[in-house]
């Protein structure tokens, strides 16, 4: 069968080998033309210098044990491009929202309050947490503009999440709507860093002559391959800021990729990087890394150094091309780590961070497929060659250990994310919440239905390109008790 993507990447093919570029000019999904859909160019707006650190969310409960906060969705005019408004859709006046901060076991209590004009809900990613809190799937009525609602859940693990909309999350998560949430663990090996903060990662689509936001819901190429801003964020701000920093010493990044659709491939030229962990999950060691794929959804913790011979190090995001035939992003510099001019430290890393341990075998297996087809002009994006909700649910028994191909039948990569439990890709040890499905492969998990408070229950799983989810890639495993 032909799908629309292999027809579209085929005129990509078409269009490189004329050395052509793309006029403006659309034609006719589907005519047999060329259809030209390259990425919008980049803006690249000045260098600047600043900081790093983001809001955090204020506990208002004096219990030591107990992280109580306030998040209201609200528009709020946001400075993206130096001297523009945007009008972004918003927690509490901020992109990203407040980070909340919370330590292993700790009970944490949000009110929640929708001032938005149209319905919402949060789902915190990468959390086990009761199935009602999951703001996702059955159990979550959306909230209406004005409603209220009070998520409450433990910290069951320590790790990098983060919460966002699921509601018509293609539009909402990209307004502005996503922050942060750490859970810190007080046995976890103290590591020698001067600072540990949130990097989150987005891109959005601006007019460059007004600051105001594009509305993509029909754009052809949003549709098919997602969402891609015309200016990278980091931390809400525009990218490419400068932080002062002294040679050798480590910070540690909780880089979080809060994106539609970009697919950030990051190196760090001048410097050197090594992955503390992935996802939820500090990893059994330190792992130097020279690149580091983070696909929507995803996150990675990593410590950074200027090397003591650099004087800058740049995170950077290299290309990536991410679809069959499809051209490869443009670099795009994010981060600057500028040496001072003290003396270069030299500072160790442990050896180990924390011991992992295979999951059992798997009790049962099953075939997720992914795939795409046209329905009229619009892209469909399947599971089992269904488009939400007409995929069938899956029935799982709560505590029991499944193993599942992801089979990515289509010409691009696809971000798989499950909710409410963690998986292990096969011959790792390494638990994730959201993995990368490379176009034309197969990857291997072993989900992990262990129990925890509230777990039984209609779960989703779907592709973090958050077009495709809305657009049929998205399905839900029902566990039982
Ligand atoms: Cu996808």
């Amino acid at each position: 069968m032909l799908t629309t993507s292999s027809r579209w990447i085929g005129a990509f093919a078409v269009l490189a080998a004329a050395g052509g570029g793309c006029g403006g000019g659309h034609e006719g999904h589907g005519s047999g033309g060329p259809h030209a859909m390259p990425a919008a160019a980049m803006l690249t707006p000045e260098a600047w210098s600043g900081s790093l650190a983001t809001v955090t969310a204020t506990d208002t409960n004096v219990d030591p044990n107990v992280v109580e906060v306030t998040l209201r969705a609200t528009p709020a005019e946001i400075e993206y491009l130096p001297g523009k408004r945007t009008t972004a859709w918003t927690y509490g006046g901020t992109v990203p929202g407040p980070t909340i901060r919370a330590k292993l076991g700790d009970r944490i209590l949000v009110h929640f309050r929708n001032d938005l004009p149209e319905p919402t809900t949060i789902h915190w990613h990468g959390l086990r947490l009761p199935n009602a809190m999951d703001g996702a799937g059955p159990a979550a009525t959306p909230i209406p503009p004005g409603g209220t609602f009070d998520y409450a859940f433990d910290a069951l693990d320590a790790g990098t999440y983060w919460y966002h909309p699921h509601v018509a999350s293609n539009e909402q998560v990209d307004r502005g709507l996503y922050g942060a949430i750490v859970i810190d663990d007080p046995a976890e090996p103290a590591l020698p860093v001067v600072a540990d903060e949130m990097v989150v990662l987005d891109d959005v689509m601006l007019d460059a002559a007004t600051g105001v936001q594009t509305a993509m819901k029909d754009d052809e190429r949003a549709l098919m391959m997602g969402l891609e801003g015309n200016l990278a964020l980091v931390n809400g701000r525009r990218s490419n800021v400068g932080v002062a920093v002294r040679a050798g010493e480590w910070r540690r990044l909780r880089l979080l990729s809060s994106a539609n659709a970009r697919y950030f491939k990051l190196s760090l030229a001048g410097g050197t990087m090594i992955q503390l962990a992935t996802d939820g999950t500090l990893l059994e060691a330190p792992a130097p890394v020279s690149e580091l794929l983070l696909v929507p959804g995803e996150r990675a913790d990593v410590v950074v150094r200027v090397d003591s011979a650099s004087n800058t190090a740049t995170l950077r995001a290299v290309p990536y091309a991410r679809a069959v035939g499809s051209e490869p992003t443009t670099a795009i510099d994010l981060v600057r780590l500028v040496a001072s001019a003290e003396p270069p430290v030299d500072v160790k890393m442990p050896a180990a961070l924390r011991p992992h341990s295979p999951l059992s075998p798997s009790s049962k297996t099953r075939t997720i497929r992914l795939g795409e087809r046209t329905d009229g002009a619009r892209p469909v994006f399947l599971i089992n060659d269904a488009a939400f909700p007409a995929v069938p649910t899956i029935d799982a028994k709560l505590g029991s250990v499944e193993e599942w191909a992801i089979q990515n039948e289509s010409d691009m990569d696809h971000p798989f994310h499950l909710h409410g439990f963690f998986f292990q890709p096969v011959d790792t040890r390494v638990r994730k919440d959201t993995v990368n499905v490379p176009a034309k492969t197969t990857v291997r998990l072993l989900v992990d239905f262990h129990a925890h408070a509230g777990a039984a229950g209609s779960w989703m799983y779907h592709c973090h390109i958050l077009e495709h989810a809305e657009g049929g890639m998205l399905a839900e495993v029902m566990v039982n008790e």
